[in-house]
């Protein structure tokens, strides 16, 4: 390995996020909102970045329209330096197939590794909130010597059905000895049995062994083709696979609140709650960290405005995140994160919930525990999340711990 390695990032954003409906009916899901004016993806590509990548390809195939419109517009880069973030759509490159799982849409790609010729290839999903420097892990990598490395984080064993779940060796704690892809019944750590270590998602490869494991998956006709369930489990299997511990993860201007954050956001209850973690005064995850940015798009607006309503009711907002362009005349905001754009009237209350952008609240409306996707529209005097029966009658989704999700560009009456 040369002292400087040449490193190559891919993406994985072709997922479709089906436990994240209905905020994923017409976006994937690396492109849902999250934060007010953040895409769930800009993480994914901030940590790439910040890490001091240059060369990145983002793979898309379910409903990507919105999601190559917001890299495009978002992540322009410079030509001249061979810098790029570039949307990569499938395109049936072997054959009359669409991307059959994630290591083939890696295996349909490998004309993108073959034009750079990196030594090394990061492979990441797109849809956690975190932060994370690669090139820490990319030492540990070269440091160990595995061909594959994978990310991993502790997780409650009650969770491990929604993870690849990694065992190290007892004699070399940096390699993994056994990676069972979402098991329903595993083993929990020997010092902390309620809990097991959970593949991130996020892998480093050296290139050829990256090329020649999709090759051979490729050709596998009993393969899922998936990263977690296939690939990982081939490197093991040969005994090639490293384990990176992400706690020893240390990123530049992290707190001790928020230096092991990692939210695996595909779930209704999961979102929600990242968004509670941004808004308190000592935010569990920290927007706010200059030294190592978390980059969106420049949203041309003018600033978020507060002012009272026409009989003087008072515009305010505490523990609440409000997005440029928004304008909160009378309304009382709680514990709230507010995209751009969006308006509210006098009287009107909003409580633990998240909006997205150009959302309208009529006069005298009241939001609680609510999701509200984009352009929805509540008439003076609409209740949303404040009457369960009522919201599952009128066809929204309503979570199990009673979070209300009104879908894009719906209009709810009083
Ligand atoms: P999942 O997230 O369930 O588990 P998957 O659905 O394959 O796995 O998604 C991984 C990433 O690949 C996502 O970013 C998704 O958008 C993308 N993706 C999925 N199918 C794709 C396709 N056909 N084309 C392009 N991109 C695609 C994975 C691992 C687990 C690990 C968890 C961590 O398999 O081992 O624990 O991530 O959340």
């Amino acid at each position: 390995m040369p002292a400087e390695p040449k490193v190559f990032g891919i993406v994985l954003a072709g997922g479709e996020g089906k436990r994240l409906m209905p905020l994923t009916v017409d976006r994937a899901k690396p492109a849902v909102p999250f934060g007010g004016q953040y895409r769930l993806i800009d993480f994914a590509i901030s940590n790439l970045i910040n890490s001091g990548l240059r060369q990145i390809v983002v793979l898309t195939q379910y409903k990507s329209h919105s999601l190559d419109r917001h890299i495009s517009q978002t992540w322009r880069m410079s030509a001249l330096l061979n810098s790029y973030v570039a949307s990569v759509p499938a395109q049936q490159r072997l054959g009359k197939r669409w991307f059959s799982g994630s290591a083939d849409a890696i295996l349909q790609s490998l004309n993108l590794v073959n034009d750079e010729r990196p030594d090394i290839v990061i492979v990441i999903g797109a849809d956690h909130v975190y932060r994370m420097d690669f090139q820490q892990m990319l030492d540990a990598h070269i440091a160990s010597g595995a061909r594959a490395t994978v990310a991993g984080i502790r997780q409650p064993i009650s969770l491990a059905n929604q993870f690849g779940v990694i065992a190290v060796d007892d004699d070399d704690p940096t390699k993994i000895s056994e990676f069972l892809e979402k098991p329903q019944n595993p083993k929990g750590l020997a010092d902390s049995p309620g809990e097991v270590l959970a593949s991130m998602g996020n892998y480093i490869f050296d290139t050829d062994a990256l090329i020649e494991a999709v090759q051979t998956d490729g050709e596998l006709p009993t393969s899922n083709h998936d990263m977690g369930g296939d690939i990982i489990p081939y490197f093991v299997g040969r005994g090639e696979a490293g384990v990176y511990d992400f706690k020893r993860n240390d990123v530049p201007g992290s707190t001790d609140r928020d230096r092991d954050y990692w939210r695996d956001v595909g779930t209704i209850e999961s979102f929600f709650d990242a968004h509670m973690d941004l808004i308190s005064t000592l935010p569990i995850f920290n927007l706010y960290n200059t030294k190592w940015p978390i980059h969106s798009q420049s949203v041309n607006s003018p600033p978020a405005k507060f002012v009272r309503d026409s009989v003087g009711r008072m515009g305010n907002a505490i523990d609440s995140i409000v997005s440029l362009g928004s304008v909160l005349s009378g309304t009382h905001l709680e514990r709230s994160v507010v995209g751009p754009w969006t308006l509210s009237g006098g009287g009107s209350t909003v409580t633990d919930s998240v909006l997205f952008d150009y959302v309208s609240v009529g006069a005298g409306a009241r939001v609680h525990r609510a999701i509200l996707d984009k352009n929805v529209v509540l008439a003076p005097g609409a209740t949303v999340g404040v009457d369960r029966e009522r919201d599952l009658a009128r066809g929204f989704t309503v979570t199990d711990s009673g979070i209300t999700v009104v879908g894009k560009n719906v209009v709810v009456e009083a």
